[in-house]
């Protein structure tokens, strides 16, 4: 007995102090495997004259169990702490934003147009897209810019080819995105509210002035829609993009074909040490063109004017981006320089939303 009094001792410390599932398991053969201790010492048993035989085979059992038991508590432990330590040390915050080998940028005009998309979209305005290179049908004559227009000539525009003897007239590079609210009315029809936002062309080329720039333009068909709404629509855009508390809009009678009566807008600003402020001063600034849209329009979008009316709106996105973010070369937009976009970017993951202000 005294024996497996000292077996007991060795195996439990044994087991106790075990690192790992290899030296339990070495501990595990030395004492219960074929030719471990207990294993030898059940063999003896036989031997045995039969009173110590029955106490012996007792306690070696009851030994040959608690050595089990202890077996399998030390390896449930060691797996609770491999598990552990694999949990500290392959620990991962998966909600930490992505770090990208190259930090790219929005570009400005990008910026802006997700700007006034989610502003218009807050006042129930959709999104139109259309094509770039349109008919001059869609570009001019729908607008009520018959061929010899004058302003055809004014709108220099980019012709396409046609095939030798096609006498056709061309399609042209759209030289304003109405002709996407054109589509846009003579598939939905009114009531219709949307602005489209997009890549514009036009053969120009200065300071002020890019061969491709890009516009957004608005349009509010209804039953009763007036001036009046135009003109909260265009004052609550203003304040919502240039995030100030207030702004004061001038309406000036202006001549667009498309339009009847036409008026372009200004808006109060100061010009204080070369610091541009919008909302407040005693300047004024041009930011767009606007109108209540041209009966005969409408007709050519199937829209029957002596039921509907409405109000259409267009202005320069790359301007505006200029006037709000304090860029001062309109050329540099476009010249894709990475020290200017690095400048003038924003961050990938800093797209606007109007819930407490455009930049919050
Ligand atoms: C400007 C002026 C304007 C429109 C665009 C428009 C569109 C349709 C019908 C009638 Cl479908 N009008 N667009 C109206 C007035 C002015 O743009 O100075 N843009 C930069």
């Amino acid at each position: 007995m005294d024996g497996l009094d000292a077996l007991k001792g060795k195996y439990l410390e044994g087991i106790a102090g075990a690192a790992d599932e290899a030296a339990l398991e070495d501990l595990r053969l030395a004492a219960l495997g074929k030719k471990g201790e207990i294993s030898l010492k059940m063999r003896e048993l036989g031997g045995m004259d039969p009173v110590l035989r029955q106490s012996t085979g007792a306690a070696l059992n009851v030994l040959k169990d608690e050595i089990d038991a202890a077996l399998r508590a030390k390896k449930a432990a060691l797996g609770d702490a491999a598990l552990d330590e694999r949990l500290r040390s392959e620990w991962l915050d998966v909600t930490l934003p992505g770090r990208p080998r190259r930090q790219g940028t929005i570009h400005p005009v990008s910026q802006v147009m997700a700007e006034l998309t989610a502003i218009f979209a807050d006042m129930g305005f959709a999104v139109a897209e259309g094509p770039q290179v349109e008919s001059d049908w869609y570009n001019f004559d729908a607008l009520n810019i018959p061929p010899e227009h004058p302003a055809r000539q004014e709108h220099d525009t980019f012709f396409m080819n046609r095939a030798e003897g096609d006498n056709r007239p061309p399609h042209v590079l759209r030289t304003h995105t109405s002709p996407v609210q054109i589509r846009a009315m003579t598939e939905q029809g009114a009531p219709i509210r949307v602005i489209a936002p997009g890549r514009v062309y036009r053969m120009d080329m200065d300071q002020t002035h890019t061969p491709m720039f890009h516009q957004v333009e608005g349009l509010a068909i209804d039953r009763d829609i007036s001036m009046a709404n135009l003109k909260w629509v265009l004052e609550e855009f203003c304040r919502a993009f240039f995030e100030v508390p207030s702004v004061e809009l001038r309406f000036r009678a202006s001549h667009f074909p498309f339009t009847e009566p036409s008026a372009e807008v200004d808006i109060r600003c100061s010009w204080e040490g070369g610091q541009l402020k919008i909302g407040e001063g005693v300047g004024w600034l041009e930011i767009l063109g606007s109108g209540m849209v041209h009966p005969k329009v409408l007709a050519a979008a199937g829209v029957d004017p002596t039921e509907w009316q409405g109000f259409a709106f267009g202005m320069g996105i790359d301007r505006i981006a200029m006037l709000k973010y304090g860029i001062p070369d309109l050329r540099a937009f476009f010249e894709s320089d990475l020290r200017w976009l690095r400048h003038y970017g924003f961050a990938a993951l800093d797209m606007p939303d109007l819930a407490g202000g455009l930049s919050r």
